[in-house]
């Protein structure tokens, strides 16, 4: 039978800002990577001084002979290991000077045995900074591609095995802008370029996008996908839902898929379960099998069941805007049969449920097996089980105003503001807004009946 078809590259980067991961850690990712379906590491953690701030800089020996050792054991799990440097934070384009120091900063990495290199020139000014660089070039892409161009000149006079990656400054959009246009035209389809698709973080990769890709710059994009990295603006969510939204047919006009990892190194195992399903057969993906699949391996057999409850809450991102539809689901029904007269089943289902996500979240923060796992995952499932209180809080009320015990009712009002002002104190993105929608639409029921009998 043939392989399925799918991208030649099939990439993690280790790209996001906050504390890069420790020499152990990579080690792990990449044994994990080379038995999940992928290819290819990148090194290119945004916090790791000598990649960026200063460039210039040699790296220290013990961090130098690190990566040499990463390089090797990613050679032996037949991984590419991708070095990858950012001068542009101060880089002068045009100066001989500069360009010898970052050649020299390559050629040692070259000497190691490393054979994939990246040059970054991404999250810096769209504009030319220096004034012997303005002098020189008439635009930021012409300097971009001119010390891509004499680099990969000296890349291939060192080895034809040498591979070339590069970052535009501009890295997400159409691909019609005048910026990524001139660098596509300006370089060889040998070296490819990065492009993380219409947006930085983009809910939907297509395949019309990427064919539009290709037309405009004449080179297939090798994705850079900001999933399931969580830094920045969206360091209280945890990524750790499955891929969605890529097309089957996007491997057909890409050079290949690099997903950017969050700092949450063993969390970030989930997700990357689910994509290296993607990445191995596109067309046969199925998000939710492989996701439950992902949870078992990661939070292992005996945790799963509790580990797939709480996880269903921490859905949201970018790629996803449904949050804990489980949750969601249980209280439409609660609400339907309340109002239909039921109202004692309707509220001992409700109790019931919190009771029983109280229980789950007290397991997972004394018990779970995979202990890295649990202490990353921790003040998400702390916020989990704040939010069961809140549920059992609101519940208690409910059942006391039914049975008309008013000063009962009256306390248990007390005690849900205060449980869901502890609640809301926790910045972590658990449940969305469904809890805060369930405490509302009951606290407004509530604020109705009370207006009706004082009337
Ligand atoms: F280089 C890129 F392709 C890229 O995506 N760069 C960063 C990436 O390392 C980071 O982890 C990711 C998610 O936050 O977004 C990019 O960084 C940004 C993007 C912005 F729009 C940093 C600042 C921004 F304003």
């Amino acid at each position: 039978m043939n392989e399925t078809a799918t991208f030649a590259i099939r990439g993690v980067i280790e790209g996001f800002y906050g504390t890069p991961w420790s020499q152990e850690e990579r080690l792990a990712m990449i044994h994990f990577l080379a038995s999940h379906g992928y290819n290819a590491y990148f090194y290119a953690p945004k916090d790791d001084p000598y990649l960026r701030e200063r460039w210039q800089e040699p790296h220290p020996t013990m961090q130098l002979a690190n990566i040499v050792r990463l390089a090797e054991e990613a050679r032996e799990g037949k991984l590419d290991f991708y070095y990858c440097l950012s001068p542009g934070l101060d880089m002068r384009y045009s100066r001989e000077e500069d360009f010898s120091i970052l050649l020299e900063k390559f050629r040692q990495m070259f000497s190691a045995g490393i054979r994939h290199f990246g040059l970054f020139f991404d999250d810096i000014p769209m504009t030319l900074l220096h004034e012997d660089d303005l002098q020189c070039y008439d635009s930021l892409a012409t300097a971009h591609a001119d010390v891509t161009l004499r680099f990969w000149r000296q890349l291939q006079s060192w080895s034809d095995e040498n591979r070339l990656v590069i970052c535009p400054t501009l890295y997400n959009g159409l691909g019609n802008e005048p910026y990524i246009v001139e660098l596509g035209r300006l370089l060889p389809q040998e070296i490819m370029i990065f492009w993380t698709g219409r947006f930085v973080c983009s809910p939907y990769l297509t395949e019309g996008d990427a064919a539009k890709f290709v037309e405009w710059t004449g080179h297939r994009p090798l994705y850079w996908d900001n999933y399931p990295v969580n830094d920045l603006a969206m360091a209280n969510e945890l990524h750790i839902g499955p891929l969605l939204h890529r097309d089957p047919a996007l491997y057909r006009h890409a050079h290949g898929y690099v997903a950017n990892a969050m700092e949450l190194v063993e969390s970030s195992k989930i997700p990357l379960i689910t994509t290296g399903h993607y990445l191995s057969n596109p067309e046969g993906y199925d998000p939710e099998k492989s996701w439950k699949q992902a949870i078992r391996e990661i939070a292992g057999e005996q945790d799963a069941e509790a580990f797939q409850l709480f996880a269903d809450n921490v859905r949201s991102s970018f790629l996803n805007e449904q949050e804990s539809p489980r949750l969601l689901e249980l209280f439409l029904r609660f609400r339907s049969q309340f109002l239909r007269g039921d109202q004692k089943a309707a509220v001992s289902a409700v109790k019931k449920l919190f009771q029983e996500m109280e229980a789950t979240a007290v397991y997972l923060l004394h018990r779970m097996h995979n202990k890295k796992l649990a202490s990353e995952v921790e003040r998400w499932v702390e916020k989990y089980r704040r939010w069961a209180k809140v549920g059992q809080a609101t519940a208690l009320m409910v059942e006391s105003g039914i049975r008309g015990r008013t000063p009962l009712a009256v306390f248990y009002l007390l005690l849900l503001k205060y449980r869901l002002a502890r609640a809301e104190k926790m910045p972590q993105r658990v449940c969305g807004s469904v809890m805060r929608l369930f405490v509302d639409a009951i606290l407004q029921e509530v604020k109705v009946k009370r207006d009706k009998q004082s009337k």
